[in-house]
């Protein structure tokens, strides 16, 4: 015992480890300075998310294995009857072509969907709703996201976003008197967070609110941009900086705190509505505050709170953003094929081409990936887990990009057809540019997963560092929860095996996913003990990391859902071993790929001149090479 107690000390020496990983952090700069802060103050806390402890190089399989199996027969009777009408109002009442050119969606329109409940559909009964899970919801949302995102998202930031944190934060009398009226529809809500000078950087909101001389309300002033539901909404979730009095240091400073805000306050106005490339129906608007006296207990979720209740806010909903691109796809992809099917060129019906198969054929795995991701998430949420916020923000970012490329795909299989508005594929693709900017740009939540797993990862470290002190006290974490380098330089095995968990037939998958998850918690292990500090800054690598963890995590989810299909022989089941196994083998090809590049020395060198070519042409205000005419 002893010896192995003096090996774990000598590799933590040698491998530095042992040395502190965060000393005095400088930089500034909202996402990386706060990261700093955090690193330096938190504590290590275990967390149950199979994303997080995939930067440790560790296989959280609870969350993932089995596939979730959430809904209970009456909620699948529930859903069951509440999926044919829906479908036929998106087919017979509602025209997608009218309101992407009306730019509104007229109060019929509005009237059914009201009927319908779509505006309350997981508030619950008790309030006026229709009570559905995050699964049923996602069911729902996808035949939204099929026939017209614009409506998609007037329905989404009402109760996706808008009242959201009413639901999440509220207390019961909020909730009594808020959600039936929000349930029907007769009031819509909008989420007030973005303002010109916060976009990405969400702690940097100026919208103030201060208390009045008498203590009874709060004084409301700022004002919001790009607000969905800006021009329609009654009821408003607002994110505003209020001062704040620190328990501990006595010390008054400005933390966000959210508040419900009535139009019927006073002082709420908006802007006209913004013009648009697509979601053109749904309203977009600048909403201004102005001396707007907000009761006391309009406030959600606690003062100084705000900022928490934001993020949980977009961290609760970005699963339905993967959900209704799944029926985004679905409808690209059923439009490919019907044109491929019946279009001959060359004497030949073009499906019947190569080129047209891995068109095809890939669109459908990225939709494969997709539902995965929205549905695994969706079970988690309704399986009560709480940490879901790297997985959510994975969800949103591959969900969008791969519609993108599904619509993008399935306009180049129709052609010049594909090109023409009445097709349909074309407002589709105006439709879908906005879901990689909005709810947190796909960039900004790239860095968002690597710096949040590095974190945990980082914490880790430094927890063995302090168990270090005291080897013989702290064996239980030493051993149990020793790192991946360590365990792998006492010659114990590694912990990393997907097998247990999967269908006998897509063991050599599975392994592939292992790989990765070892190899990606070696590279992370290794770039925290080399870089330390200075891997916030390193956004090149950051990338690359997040790419890695978004294929792995979609790995896991198509391996856990296949598996599923083939134990329960579904009759599509070899079909989706297929997928399963092609995603995998082409996925554990891009890992390799981007864990190289995250460490290698070719492509430090290569970072440095992507870095120096933009600062270039951007000191130049454009680009510098010389015209090939030379003038
Ligand atoms: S709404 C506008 C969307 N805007 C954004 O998404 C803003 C993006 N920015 C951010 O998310 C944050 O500012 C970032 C952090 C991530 C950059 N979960 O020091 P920090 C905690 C839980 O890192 P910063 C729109 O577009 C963190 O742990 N916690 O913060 C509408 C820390 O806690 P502690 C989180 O560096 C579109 C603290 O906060 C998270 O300033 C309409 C500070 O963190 C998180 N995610 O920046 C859509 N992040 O101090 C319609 C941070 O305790 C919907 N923290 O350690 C459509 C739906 C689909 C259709 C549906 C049809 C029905």
């Amino acid at each position: 015992m002893l010896r192995l107690v003096s090996r774990f000390h000598s590799v933590l020496k040698s491998s530095a480890v042992g040395r502190s990983l965060y000393p005095s952090w400088t930089s500034s700069g909202s996402i990386i300075s706060n990261f700093q802060r955090r690193c330096a103050s938190s504590e290590p806390k275990e967390s149950t998310s199979f994303c997080m402890n995939l930067f440790r190089g560790q296989i959280k399989a609870d969350q993932v294995f089995p596939f979730p199996e959430v809904m209970t027969p009456e909620q699948k009777q529930t859903l069951q009857m509440l999926l044919d009408p829906t479908a036929k109002f998106f087919e017979e009442q509602n025209d997608a072509l009218k309101n992407d050119s009306l730019e509104k969606v007229d109060e019929p329109t509005l009237q059914g969907l009201k009927e319908l409940g779509a505006f309350g559909l997981q508030v619950s009964v008790d309030h006026g709703g229709l009570g559905l899970s995050n699964t049923q919801y996602a069911r729902l949302v996808e035949i939204v996201g099929a026939h017209d995102l614009g409506i998609g998202i007037t329905l989404g930031a009402h109760q996706s976003i808008g009242f959201k944190g009413i639901l999440l934060f509220g207390t019961p009398e909020q909730k009594a008197k808020y959600l039936p009226r929000l349930a029907s529809g007769e009031d819509i809500a909008a989420y007030c967070l973005t303002e010109p000078a916060s976009g990405s950087d969400a702690s940097s909101i100026r919208t103030r609110a201060v208390l009045s001389q008498d203590g009874k309300h709060y004084i409301l002033n700022g004002s919001k941009i790009w607000i969905s539901n800006g021009g329609l909404a009654e009821i408003f979730t607002v994110f505003a900086q209020t001062p704040y009095k620190d328990e501990k240091s006595g010390e008054t400073m400005d933390k966000i705190t959210a508040f419900i805000v009535e139009r019927k306050f006073g002082g709420v106005s908006n802007g006209p509505p913004e013009k648009k490339m697509g979601i053109k129906c749904s309203n977009t608007a600048e909403v201004y505050f102005e001396d707007v006296k907000v009761p006391l207990e309009n406030v959600l979720g606690g003062v100084g709170n705000g900022f928490k209740v934001a993020m949980n806010i977009l961290n609760n909903g970005r699963f339905g953003m993967a959900a209704a691109l799944s029926g985004t796809m679905r409808y690209c992809i059923s439009k490919a094929v019907e044109h491929a099917s019946n279009r001959t060129q060359f004497g030949r019906k073009i499906d019947s081409y190569g080129t047209i198969q891995e068109k095809i054929a890939r669109m459908v795995l990225k939709l494969y990936v997709t539902e995965s991701m929205a549905y695994m998430i969706s079970g988690n949420m309704d399986q009560g887990s709480k940490e879901f916020q790297i997985e959510a923000a994975i969800s949103k970012v591959y969900a969008s990009e791969s519609a993108w490329f599904c619509a993008d795909e399935a306009i180049q299989i129709l052609g010049g057809m594909g090109y023409m508005k009445e097709t349909g594929l074309e407002r589709v693709m105006r439709d879908i540019r906005i879901f990689r900017i909005f709810e947190g740009t796909n960039d900004i939540l790239r860095l968002f997963v690597a710096l949040t797993g590095i974190q945990y990862a980082g914490n880790y470290l430094k927890q063995l560092q302090k168990a270090m002190k005291n080897p013989s006290a702290n064996l239980g974490i030493l051993l149990g929860a020793g790192s991946e380098r360590v365990k792998r330089a006492m010659g114990i095995k590694s912990g990393t095996s997907l097998g247990p968990y999967v269908h006998s037939s897509l063991k050599d998958s599975a392994e592939l996913a292992s790989v990765a998850i070892g190899s990606f918690g070696s590279v992370i292990e290794n770039i925290l003990i080399k870089e330390g500090k200075k891997i916030i800054d390193q956004q090149f690598v950051l990338n690359r990391i997040a790419e890695s963890a978004i294929d792995i995590y979609g790995m896991v989810a198509v391996l856990s859902r296949a598996s599923r299909s083939l134990n329960q022989d579904a009759p599509t089941a070899k079909h989706e071993l297929m997928l399963c196994q092609v995603f995998c083998e082409e996925a554990s090809g891009r890992i390799k790929a981007n864990l190289h590049n995250a460490t290698s020395s070719q492509s430090n060198k290569l970072f440095s001149q992507l870095s120096q070519i933009s600062t270039e042409v951007v000191q130049n205000g454009g680009p510098l090479q010389q015209h090939p005419l030379g003038f």
